[in-house]
């Protein structure tokens, strides 16, 4: 029942004349719909399904110095997600349509998928804050290695080395205790001074499939100035959501659900089904 309300007033927000802008915060519960697994599911997602790989714990598989002793384990995991082989899910649909009408501010997402350029959703907009395949580079001598070469290496299940020095290659991919993307910060500069000044009916964020675990990306929703609408949707209750804000709304739900019922809230039903036919 509140579920119903609310959503009735997250529409009522993204059709008021103040026309707001939207600014997400993405994770990987955005992808599972796609066939991507999530880290911390249990029994579906990556840790999990890692086991076989023999880690010494579940991170370690993004942990810089774990992958220059052992760098195997993460090229599995680097085929499995290598972007080209999934569709985007309806939440990022849901970013592209409101891209369309000019309501979106942002995107940042935590994932590595690229699945909001493919689904249309411009550069400009987005924030790739823990990297993505775009580009990989030799962890030695930092010289530049071609996505089709380490394409062809990962699949063939050999290790891309620098042409240069022999080093190991990855993906400009952010492992733990390494540094997110200069853009990051500049965006979110920019963004939070924009929330600042902000009337609080000018921006929504919308939090989506994340576990807010990992920092400083987790921090980004608790830095929203307590007047503005903050949305959560995922499977719990997670990060700064816990203690709840009057002006919070709340969906604990699948991403794609959330982002079907918003839309058909709006009436945006079949233009939202023409442009996933499109793509
Ligand atoms: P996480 O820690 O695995 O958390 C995922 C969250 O999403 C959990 O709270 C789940 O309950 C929730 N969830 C899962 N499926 C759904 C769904 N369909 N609808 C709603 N909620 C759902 O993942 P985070 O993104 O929080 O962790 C950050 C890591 C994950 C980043 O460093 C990523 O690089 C990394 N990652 C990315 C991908 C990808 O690119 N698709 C996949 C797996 C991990």
């Amino acid at each position: 029942m509140s579920h119903q309300k609310d959503l009735k007033k997250l529409a009522a927000l993204l059709k008021s004349k103040s026309q707001p802008k939207v600014i997400f915060m993405l994770g990987a519960g955005v992808s599972t719909s796609s066939g991507i697994p999530d880290f911390r599911s249990p029994d579906t997602g990556l840790y999990h399904n890692l086991q076989s790989l023999n880690l010494p714990y579940a991170e370690a598989v993004f942990d810089l110095s774990f992958f220059k002793s052992t760098p195997k384990p993460f090229y599995t995991l680097a085929q499995e997600l290598y972007p080209g082989q999934y569709v985007p899910s309806k939440l990022h649909y849901f970013v592209r349509l409101l891209q369309d009408k000019g309501l979106l501010q942002r995107v940042y997402t935590q994932n590595i998928d690229t699945l909001e350029r493919v689904a249309g959703v411009e550069n400009d907009f987005i924030v790739e804050a823990h990297g993505s395949f775009a580009e990989n580079h030799c962890i030695k001598c930092g010289d530049k290695y071609s996505n089709d070469e380490f394409k062809a290496k990962i699949f063939a299940k050999e290790i891309p080395k620098c042409l240069k020095c022999k080093g190991l290659v990855k993906p400009d991919i952010v492992f733990f205790g390494e540094g997110l993307p200069e853009r990051f910060f500049t965006c979110w500069e920019e963004d939070l001074e924009l929330l600042e000044s902000a009337k609080d009916d000018e921006y929504i964020t919308i939090t989506a499939g994340t576990s807010l675990t990992v920092y400083p990306f987790a921090s980004l929703p608790s830095e929203v100035p307590k007047s503005h609408n903050r949305v959560l949707v995922n499977k719990e209750k997670v990060g700064s959501f816990k203690q709840n804000r009057t002006n919070d709304l709340v969906f604990l739900k699948d991403c794609d659900g959330f982002a079907q019922d918003l839309v058909d809230e709006l009436g945006w039903t079949s233009e939202f089904e023409e442009l996933i036919a499109k793509e």
